[in-house]
């Protein structure tokens, strides 16, 4: 038996009963490919027919449509408005500026929308991208060396890394690691290249993924499995303390962890941190948010044999019935963190050393001028809700490309849905920084609340929202930052996050207030989380309009202002003073009375 395969004692664990069928789907696909190439030249639909509409995602697209006109056009007898959102592959959120004008060009001219949106996965999307358009859409993007190969589907998605702008050692090492993580988990089918570019090299892998064949002539798929993962999966590399990419959101976590003495400041291995997830299903008490469990530290040389194993223990242990119940975090709490780990170490054929410590303070981003260890500078500008958009009072998209246009470095999304300006020379600063004033991405007013609030995309996209997120991200806020005012502390700043449904893609599980979409206009209210974004936030009031939910925040907020403690933080005042209890085990807590 191979060690990438199922011991027999552990085969009982596997869940069986009739299999989800997005496996059959899966399973029948040839390896992604579907039939999508001929739903591609069909006239009659802007859609993807059957299961084709599943297979786009791992191609990096969901297949959308404007739910504002939805009504309406159902009204007139027409078929909704098909359009494809595509989400790119950016391990890191690093990408250059002569990339960002193309993928600027390319939005001006094919996306509905016309905008570029920052993604809470340091990436990007377009929206809005007509059927006609997406074969040009990634030629486009492969010309300029970028892919959208596994960010959605069943498989392990954009790799993120912890933005840094103070550009340390360290930070450039866990960078690499970031990248080569996403390029070693990376499905190896050749659907991708023989479907959207005609079979041409994927320029932004390193390898041409050319892949052996299976007797059955099936390409070999030696850590996804012939029929990838049961559910999404994802993975960060984080360098503490700051912890902004919100490690307990994912399914695996590398945290950085630096040597000593002559090894001072020079990455030496991680502690492996997996079964973060925020999703959960209004009334499915088998379904909730999870913070990730620490299996102890390894040195660099075992990284992509332990990334490989913990995707093939979720592979072969995952739950491929229930795809609510099918992420790492519930086969964790289902087989047993300690089973979970020694098959890792089996696997890998490693055996974890104790956790090295390691502390995260803090999650977001250091906007303003920060100077790099390499002599350069860095500037970080809030993205309101990621949105780049010529919006009528700041033309947002417009400065991002003047300053691409001159900038030499690079710039570096954050998973804020932030964008760091990364790598200027002094004497480039000023002209910077005057282009980024002109055009509304620097704006002194924005208090310390708006820059520590984030949404989820939602309407009009989304195919799940319940209720608005992005769109009344900004009227909440003033909201919030009036009631800051009247409590006399404009300056204060709480993590304030709004998802449109249950799934949480804002990461609301992880705010100090989150709000979760019930339905419209109507929001559960979380509280509790933390600052560092270790604890989830309880349920705290149910389905409350907006009215109702800020004459709640009005009176907390006034407790908080009035019986803190020094310092203390809005989350960590209302689990203290027992207005909410502590989610410890969130298996346990989540849900208890
Ligand atoms: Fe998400 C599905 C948007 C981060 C959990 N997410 C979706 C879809 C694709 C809806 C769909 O399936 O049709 C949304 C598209 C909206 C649109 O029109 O753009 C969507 N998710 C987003 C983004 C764009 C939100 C944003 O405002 O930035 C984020 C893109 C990330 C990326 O670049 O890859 C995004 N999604 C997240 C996060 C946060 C994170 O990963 O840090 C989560 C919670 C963490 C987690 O996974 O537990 C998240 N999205 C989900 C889920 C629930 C998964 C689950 O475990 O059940 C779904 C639905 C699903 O998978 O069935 C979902
Ligand atoms: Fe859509 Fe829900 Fe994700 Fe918001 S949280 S983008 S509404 S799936």
């Amino acid at each position: 038996m191979s060690s990438n395969q199922l011991p027999a004692e552990l085969q009982d664990l596997v869940v069986t009963g009739k299999l989800a069928d997005n496996e059959r789907i899966k399973g029948q696909s040839q390896q992604l490919r579907g039939t999508i190439a001929s739903d591609l030249t069909d006239p009659v639909s802007g859609g993807f027919t059957s299961d084709n509409f599943q297979l786009i995602r791992f191609h990096g697209m969901y297949q959308q449509d404007d739910r504002d006109i939805r009504a309406e056009r159902a009204e007139q007898k027409l078929e909704p408005l098909h359009t494809v959102m595509l989400r790119a592959r950016l391990p890191g959120g690093v990408i250059t500026p002569k990339q960002w004008l193309a993928i600027d060009d390319f939005a001006k001219h094919s996306s509905h929308a016309g905008s570029i949106r920052l993604t809470t996965r340091q990436t990007f999307q377009f929206h809005g991208v007509l059927k006609r358009d997406i074969k040009t859409m990634h030629q486009m993007l492969n010309r300029i060396g970028i892919d959208s190969i596994a960010t959605a589907g069943d498989v392990n998605r954009n790799v993120l890394c912890t933005s840094n702008p103070e550009q340390s050692e360290l930070h450039s090492q866990a960078y690499e690691w970031a990248k080569k993580i996403s390029e070693h988990l990376l499905p190896h089918t050749r659907a991708y290249a023989e479907i959207w570019l005609d079979g041409e090299k994927i320029e932004s892998t390193e390898s041409d993924r050319a892949t052996t064949a299976e007797a059955s002539g099936a390409e070999v798929e030696p850590i996804l499995g012939q029929t990838y993962l049961p559910r999404k999966f994802k993975t960060t590399v984080v360098v503490p303390p700051h912890n902004d990419v919100d490690l307990h959101a994912n399914d695996l976590n590398f945290v950085a962890i630096a040597g000593s003495g002559e090894q001072a400041g020079q990455l030496v291995g991680f502690n492996v941190l997996v079964g973060g997830g925020l999703a959960m299903t209004h009334g499915d008490q088998a379904t909730y948010p999870r913070t990730a469990d620490n299996l102890g530290f390894v040195p660099l040389k075992h990284t992509l044999a332990v990334a490989a194993a913990v995707v093939s223990t979720q592979r072969d242990l995952g739950n491929r019935v229930n795809r609510k119940n099918a992420k790492t975090k519930y086969t964790i709490d289902r087989i047993g963190l300690a089973v979970f780990k020694q098959e890792v170490e089996r696997r890998a054929e490693v055996t974890f050393a104790a956790a090295a410590p390691f502390e995260l303070t803090h999650r977001g981003d250091a906007f303003g001028w920060t100077a790099g260890i390499d002599g350069k500078h860095n500037l970080t500008l809030f993205i309101e809700n990621g949105r780049v958009f010529d919006f009528v009072d700041k033309p947002l998209k417009t400065g991002m490309a003047a300053i691409a246009q001159i900038h030499k470095g690079e710039f570096r999304l954050t998973a804020n849905q932030n964008l760091i300006v990364a790598g200027v020379a002094e004497r480039d600063k000023a002209v910077i920084e005057q282009l980024a004033r002109q055009h509304g991405l620097i704006n002194d007013s924005h208090s310390n609340q708006r820059k520590s609030a984030m949404a989820c995309v939602s309407l009009p996209t989304c195919p799940l929202a319940m209720a608005e997120a992005e769109r009344v991200l900004p009227s909440y806020v003033d909201r919030l930052e009036a009631l800051l005012a009247k409590h006399q502390v404009p300056e204060e700043a709480i993590i304030f996050r709004i998802t449109g449904c249950p799934n949480g893609c804002g990461r609301a599980m992880l705010a100090e207030v989150g709000l979760v979409g019930k339905g419209p206009g109507k929001y559960n209210l979380h509280l509790g989380g933390n600052h560092n974004g270790s604890r989830i936030p309880k349920l705290y009031r149910g389905n409350l309009d907006e009215q109702a939910l800020f004459a709640e925040l009005d009176s907390l907020i006034g407790r908080w202002v009035a019986e803190r403690q020094p310092e203390e933080r809005f989350g960590d005042f209302v689990v203290r003073v027992g207005i909410i209890a502590a989610v410890v085990v969130p298996k346990d807590d989540f849900y208890a009375a």
